[in-house]
């Protein structure tokens, strides 16, 4: 054939996305907020496991934690306030091919979120959930949240707070059909990057609460740690959160803890003396939500589009 040359051939170069392929709008965080660094280690994750920008999506609810989909190169929905689980949980049902990640705050999953949390958890959909915990409701201006502790200031409690704290790991923990249960905090990006990762590769709902520096409104509360990192106290198991001994170093409050044991993990939850972080549980025997529904009722999705265009005729005109 005139002009045509049918002997080419098209060398296809796979696409290796670089950490700017993640890397959206100039966060408008504070400067210093811990939310900066868990955007980071989520986008390195994205990059170091290759997720396909278009097949992630991060939801959210409200709060300054919930603005992270507006961060990430990649689907997002910012939704309402508490209601981040229940969106999730719908894109995850209907779309189970794409990696979903909820970034909440802990006015947003443990005060009107909570119904939502508490089934999500049960649900277990393979989901990774980021709790941001600065003990404050930090966009709304500094009001007391569940997580605040007692006697700390806030601006509804300008006295300070007189009420006891929950514990979101020990709920957690308390939940039928949980699967996965960590705690880390931002400013130490080895054991931050490490937990997002183990929440990541685990099938059914990841929970991880990670403690949140927030300099605007509760500079003391991690100030403690920080300065101390004896009052941490590190999990390690080789089925944990796991880190070369390097990282390591800086961490001498150490506990062995198998996250096959619930007992234990409530016992280390509960202890007021340190900070634990690491991985508290993991059941990979959990029922997962997806699973269970993606068989639907036996149809296939021919079969069911059959039926839904023949309901969808009944209203034509
Ligand atoms: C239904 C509803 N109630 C209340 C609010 C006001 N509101 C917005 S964010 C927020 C608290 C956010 O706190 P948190 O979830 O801890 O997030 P942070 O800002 O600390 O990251 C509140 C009360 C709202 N937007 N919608
Ligand atoms: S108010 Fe607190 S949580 Fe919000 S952006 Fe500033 S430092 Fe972060
Ligand atoms: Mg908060």
């Amino acid at each position: 054939m005139h002009g045509l040359k049918t002997d080419w051939d098209t060398e296809i170069v796979p696409y290796v996305c670089q950490l700017q392929d993640y890397c959206s709008a100039m966060p408008r965080w504070c400067p210093g907020c811990g939310d900066h660094a868990v955007l980071s280690a989520v986008q390195r994750l994205a990059r170091d496991e290759q997720l396909p920008p278009e097949k992630t999506v991060v939801v959210s609810g409200i709060g300054c934690a919930s603005r992270f989909p507006h961060y990430m190169k990649t689907y997002g929905f910012h939704g309402l306030h508490g209601r981040a689980l229940p969106l999730a949980c719908g894109v995850k049902s209907r779309r189970p091919d794409l990696k979903v990640f909820v970034v909440t705050g802990d006015g947003d999953c443990c005060a009107i979120g909570m119904g939502h949390w508490m089934h999500a958890l049960r649900y277990n959909f393979d989901l990774t959930i980021l709790l941001m915990d600065n003990s404050i409701y930090g966009l709304t201006k500094g009001q007391t949240s569940p997580t605040t502790a007692r006697g700390a200031h806030s601006s509804t409690h300008p006295k300070g707070s007189f009420f006891v704290p929950l514990n979101p790991i020990s709920m957690a923990l308390g939940v039928a059909n949980v699967s996965f249960v960590a705690q880390t905090v931002d400013w130490n990006p080895p054991h931050v990057n490490a937990t997002i990762r183990a929440a990541h590769q685990h099938r059914g709902t990841s929970f991880v609460r990670i403690f949140q520096r927030c300099p605007h409104y509760t500079k003391s509360v991690f100030a403690e740690p920080q300065k101390d990192p004896s009052l941490i106290r590190v999990m390690t198991h080789p089925d944990g959160i796991t880190m070369d001994e390097n990282a390591m170093r800086i961490f001498t409050n150490r506990v062995e803890h198998d996250p096959t044991d619930l007992n234990e993990a409530r016992e280390i939850a509960e202890d007021q003396n340190f900070f634990p972080i690491g991985l508290f549980y993991r059941n990979e025997a959990a029922q997962v939500y997806d699973t269970d529904t993606i068989v639907g009722l036996g149809k296939s999705p021919a079969e069911k589009l059959k039926v839904l265009e023949a309901s969808l005729d009944r209203f034509s005109v």
